[in-house]
């Protein structure tokens, strides 16, 4: 109860806070975008996980504010990074089943996020996971239609945790898929996980879209998967999600400036 009290002014005490982690191009080991994760610096508590406090947001009905502070801190923040010369930067927003099954709010504040920060569509992509979509199918095929039609692109996260992975692929058209960390893991030790990697990548290439990989963790693990054709790569091995201070270093060592 006392958490929900103090979440409920959260954002007007300004005790959010956006962590930045690359999106590294496998092909040049550039950083070609990031993804946004959300941290609640709580006064007393210290820092409270979003595992623990989004489904409480959602419980509260304020996810829908929670979601728009996100989309507008980030899509300002590459804003940012963009006008500094870091390149045609991509942000990579994680959506909550919740905002994926009421798209009103969503879908209005999108569009006045991208006014503001003058973000080319593309440059923004939301995360869904395969059991949102699947809690509520018809909302969310509606919703990401709508949002694909703008231009925004749709990544599936933590792709193979849930079901249905492979039927609905053909009826939720995404742009692309991140396979979830745990076939990383023990890459090294089970030959299966790469036979995971192949299909999923040949499954995907047949429906058009690009691949991810998460929580690479080791130069063996990158290597391993550098064979099997996915496009963009994240973990702990380039960087831990970090504050924007941070993320601007990489940036400036990332990159030639103009
Ligand atoms: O960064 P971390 O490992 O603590 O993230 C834990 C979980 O919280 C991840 O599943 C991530 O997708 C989720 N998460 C992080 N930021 C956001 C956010 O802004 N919105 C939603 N809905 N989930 C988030
Ligand atoms: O569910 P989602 O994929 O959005 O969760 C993202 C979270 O996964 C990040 O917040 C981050 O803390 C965690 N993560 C990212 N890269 C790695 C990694 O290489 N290893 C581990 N263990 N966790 C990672
Ligand atoms: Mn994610
Ligand atoms: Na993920």
């Amino acid at each position: 109860k006392a958490l929900e009290r103090d979440l409920s002014h959260a954002i007007e005490n300004d005790e959010l806070e956006l962590f930045y982690q690359p999106i590294i191009d496998i092909a040049n080991h550039k950083i070609i975008g990031m993804e946004a994760l959300v941290r609640w610096f709580h006064p007393s508590r210290g820092q409270v996980s979003p595992v623990d406090f989004i489904p409480v947001a959602e419980r509260m009905g304020i996810i829908a504010d929670v979601g728009r502070w996100v989309l507008n801190q980030a899509c300002k923040q590459t804003r940012q990074w963009v006008d500094a010369g870091y390149g045609e930067l991509t942000i990579s927003v994680n959506l909550s089943p919740l905002e994926l099954a009421r798209h009103e709010d969503l879908i209005e504040s999108v569009g006045d996020v991208l006014e503001r920060s003058r973000l080319n569509p593309t440059q923004l992509q939301f995360e869904v996971t395969e059991s949102a979509v699947m809690d509520n199918p018809r909302e969310a095929a509606i919703t990401l239609g709508i949002l694909r039609n703008q231009g925004i692109r749709i990544a599936i996260d933590d792709f193979g945790t849930g079901y249905s992975s492979l039927a609905y692929l053909k009826r939720f058209p995404v742009d692309k898929i991140k396979i979830d960390r745990s076939f990383i893991i023990d890459l090294d030790s089970r030959d299966g996980n790469a036979a995971i990697v192949r299909a999923v990548v040949f499954l995907a290439r047949s429906f058009g879209m690009a691949v991810n990989v998460e929580g690479i963790e080791t130069e063996m693990q990158l290597e391993r998967i550098v064979s099997e054709g996915v496009d963009e790569v994240q973990g702990f091995y380039f960087s831990k999600p970090i504050p924007a201070s941070d993320f601007e270093v990489l940036l400036k060592s990332n990159v030639t400036m103009p």
